[in-house]
């Protein structure tokens, strides 16, 4: 096995699991909408979690990446997305989906291949669609759906109406050639294109440390001349705020920005284990560490020091919401799959003239 990297880091602090662990700074925002950024973001961790039971009980069968750890990043980007903006994510998109607004009863349906899916059932985990809520697809194919999102982007400055298109991916898919031709071509053209690198530091079971020289990832779109922000990814007004200025300009027609948010995932690359026993190990010290910058705790806790939540309060949205996904998983275990016929169904899509 080989060993951890030890070459310096070039996020500094943000690297590192013990810094960056203080709740987070929330002066100036309203009080509604840190409510609203701690529900979103318990919402899709109570639903994570309770698909890797989904997982571990044999019922899920397509792989489920969860994104524990991560839910700062969807949450602080949506916060500034319409449903008119065209948004694409990856393997690991749960967040990406519900922190637009998808519905949870569908997102579990389609991990449990059942008719009523994002996707019919047909695609499972990552092949989520939420064209209602802007969600415009993910796919597993590590980096694919980035150059669809600068062709998107091309179709939003076409339309001339201040959308943009979004592209998710991680450290990982920045090493994929189609990357670097997508933010060339979106620079050339100046394409209205928010690309949010959620640099969790892993690719699979490989610390980035030991895969590309510098561990910061936002270097790639200075070389391309793309507007480029490193933030804390587990600090949701941290996220939400730059993603702010870079949508912003974007929609003002400055062309594309790149968003690296530094974050880590809980759990392991797939499933709900953790992979400490993998590649190059993450120690369980490592995860530990981790959790102590988690950005839910954060948010409660910054909450809780300006009087703006108490452990009640907290406890209640917590038990409201794993009611109302424990309702919506339970009709998702009772939906039917769909027909076998319909299985070659959807494979080809008529087009108008
Ligand atoms: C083109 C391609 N190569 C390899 C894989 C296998 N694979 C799936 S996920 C993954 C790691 C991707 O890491 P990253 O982009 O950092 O995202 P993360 O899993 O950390 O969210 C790999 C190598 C794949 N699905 N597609």
């Amino acid at each position: 096995m080989a060993a951890k990297p030890t070459r310096p880091s070039e996020l500094g602090g943000l690297a590192d699991p013990a810094e960056f662990t203080a709740p987070i700074a929330i002066d100036g925002v309203e009080p509604e909408t840190l409510r609203g950024y701690l529900r979103s973001m318990l919402k899709i961790r109570i639903v994570e979690e309770v698909v890797g039971e989904l997982v571990e009980r044999g019922l899920a069968r397509a792989p489920c990446h969860l994104g524990i750890g991560q839910e700062a990043v969807a949450v602080g980007v949506s916060a500034q997305l319409e449903a008119t903006d065209r948004v694409f994510g990856g393997h690991r998109s749960h967040a990406h989906y519900l922190a637009l607004g998808g519905d949870v009863y569908r997102l579990l349906a389609e991990i449990l291949g059942k008719e009523d899916g994002t996707s019919k059932g047909m695609g499972g985990s990552m092949h989520l669609l939420g064209r209602e809520v802007g969600f415009h697809g993910s796919v597993p194919l590590v980096g694919a759906t980035i150059p669809i999102a600068v062709g998107a982007g091309l179709a939003c400055k076409m339309d001339g109406r201040g959308a943009i298109a979004v592209s998710y991916f991680g450290d990982g898919a920045a090493e994929e050639g189609v990357f670097h031709e997508s933010m060339n071509l979106a620079a050339v053209l100046q394409l209205p294109v928010l690309f949010v690198c959620e640099n969790n530091l892993y690719s699979s079971h490989l610390d980035i440390g030991v895969r590309q020289p510098s561990d910061r990832v936002a270097r790639y779109g200075e070389a391309h001349r793309i507007s480029s922000v490193t933030v804390d990814g587990n600090d949701v007004v941290a996220v939400e705020s730059a993603a702010s200025e870079l949508i912003g300009a974007a929609r003002r027609g400055d062309g594309p920005a790149l968003l690296e948010a530094v974050t880590y995932r809980h759990r392991g690359h797939v499933g709900p284990r953790e992979d400490v026993d993998v590649g190059i190990r993450r120690s369980q010290s490592e995860i530990q560490a981790w959790k102590g910058r988690d950005p839910i705790a954060r948010v409660a806790n910054a909450m809780q020091g300006h009087e703006l939540l108490d452990e009640p309060a907290l406890h209640a949205i917590e038990a409201n919401l794993r009611e109302e996904i424990a309702a919506a998983c339970q009709r998702a275990e009772a939906a039917s799959y769909p027909a076998d016929s319909a299985l070659l169904d959807r494979v080809f899509a008529e087009t108008s003239a």
